[in-house]
């Protein structure tokens, strides 16, 4: 007999920053019953698919999600069930004709993506496969190399810091375990170099340390002589990738970094910082080092870096094709974030993810700022097969869910499993 979904419903839960989201449940008709939760960004873009709040006052400051929640038992549920859950892309697709808007307002993004990953959840148990492998099919062997933000600034840390993430990458490796084991023992280098220096080591929405420095340069070199101290070689061993974020200090056509001492930046005035840093740091990757809106700045700033490092675009594209697209024909960077929720269902992030691919970009596999101990991302980085994932830092269970299950997956893929260094060096 056919397997069907039987229910799907949803509760409110918390996320790793005690605000509310959405966790979907499916059961189907054999018996499987799993869940999944959607996790919620802080430096969204603004053409970001919308996560539907309640704007109640009276309850966590107008933030509840009591009618994602109801969308998802009242008007998702009934259309979906006694459906195959297999058919991922014509459920996803339903999902979208029964919102009806460009941009999910209606249902919610967190409504829908939650039925969306729950759904391909499902499926994966009822057809006796792991998630990665019934997402990616018999290819999906590739683990990304774990790209941890030890140091964090702009809206995740209440810090002098701009950048938003300092992350960094075990280039070295031979395998991911052994990616990350180099990482946690920067990341408790790190800790002490900063504990030493009478430096906070409290840390921010990321897991990581988010201490007042002198400049956003001062924190890659605080990076390096962790790296050195845990007995690494920089470059070699681990680079340096960073996320500015720099949507959050763009105003008026201009870049504030003020906060740190660094002075109000024009496009090409911060493409030259980012130069000097590119020239004394081992930094092989610069997520939305300007701004969402600023498409002839990026061109620039690509022309000028995309050669020697990684330029990912976040909130200029917000995993969405309509934006990608114009990245690609314009050559606005040469490789893209991607975060699920940002666009709102599994076949459209795939989408996403095929259109960079054939256009010859990496893509970036990316968690929010707010998580959820759901590791659904570390099993659909592998199916993706882009090896790039960022997944906060060596601290926080809700990032480190994630990362061990990368451990997990890479131990039973065994020798099949590949691991390869994602970066050309410069
Ligand atoms: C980013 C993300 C994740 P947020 O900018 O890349 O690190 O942050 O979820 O706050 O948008
Ligand atoms: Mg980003």
């Amino acid at each position: 007999m056919k397997t069907v979904i039987n229910s799907i419903n949803a509760m409110e839960i918390l996320d790793s920053r005690g605000n509310p989201t959405v966790r979907a449940f499916c059961s189907l008709s054999d018996g499987t019953t799993c869940s999944a939760s959607v996790p919620s960004g802080a430096s969204t873009g603004e053409n970001e698919a919308v996560e539907l709040r309640d704007g109640d006052p009276k309850r966590y400051g107008g933030k509840g999600v009591l009618r994602a929640v109801e969308n998802v038992n009242n008007i998702i549920a009934p259309e979906v069930c006694g459906l195959d859950p297999t058919r991922q892309v014509e459920i996803d697709r339903l999902m979208i004709d029964l919102d009806g808007t460009e941009n999910k307002s209606k249902l919610g993004a967190n409504a829908i993506l939650g039925v969306s990953m729950a759904v391909a959840r499902a499926a994966a148990i009822a057809s006796g496969l792991p998630l990665y492998k019934y997402l990616g099919g018999a290819e999906a062997v590739r683990i990304p190399t774990p790209m941890m933000n030890i140091i964090n600034g702009g809206k995740h840390a209440d810090n002098s810091v701009d950048f938003q993430e300092y992350m960094i990458v075990p280039m070295g490796a031979p395998t991911f375990a052994e990616g990350l084991r180099y990482n946690a023992e920067t990341f408790h280098c790190l800790k002490k170099i900063l504990h030493d220096r009478g430096l906070a080591t409290s840390v921010g929405d990321e897991g990581g340390f988010a201490p007042y420095l002198s400049s956003n340069q001062e924190a890659c070199k605080v990076i390096v002589e962790a790296i050195e101290a845990a007995g690494y070689v920089p470059e070699e061993d681990i680079g340096i990738a960073i996320d500015p974020a720099s949507t959050s200090f763009w105003h008026d056509g201009k870049y504030d970094l003020s906060n740190s001492g660094g002075g109000i930046l024009n496009s090409t005035e911060l493409t030259d910082l980012y130069t000097v840093m590119i020239a004394k740091y081992p930094i092989f990757l610069l997520e939305d080092g300007l701004a969402e809106n600023d498409w002839d700045g990026f061109k620039e700033h690509t022309r000028r870096l995309g050669k020697q490092i990684e330029i990912v675009g976040d909130d200029i594209y917000v995993t969405n094709t309509k934006y990608i697209e114009r990245g690609i024909s314009e050559k606005t960077t040469n490789a893209a974030l991607i975060k699920l929720n940002q666009i709102g269902t599994v076949t459209e992030t795939i989408e996403a993810v095929r259109m960079c691919h054939s256009a010859g970009w990496k893509c970036l596999i990316s968690h929010r700022s707010g998580e959820t101990e759901d590791s659904f991302l570390a099993d659909f980085a592998v199916a993706m097969g882009s090896g790039q994932l960022k997944s906060g830092s060596a601290c926080r269970g809700e990032r480190l869910a994630k990362y061990n299950r990368l451990l997990e997956i890479e131990a039973e893929l065994g020798p099949a499993a590949e691991f390869e260094n994602p970066f050309t060096v410069h």
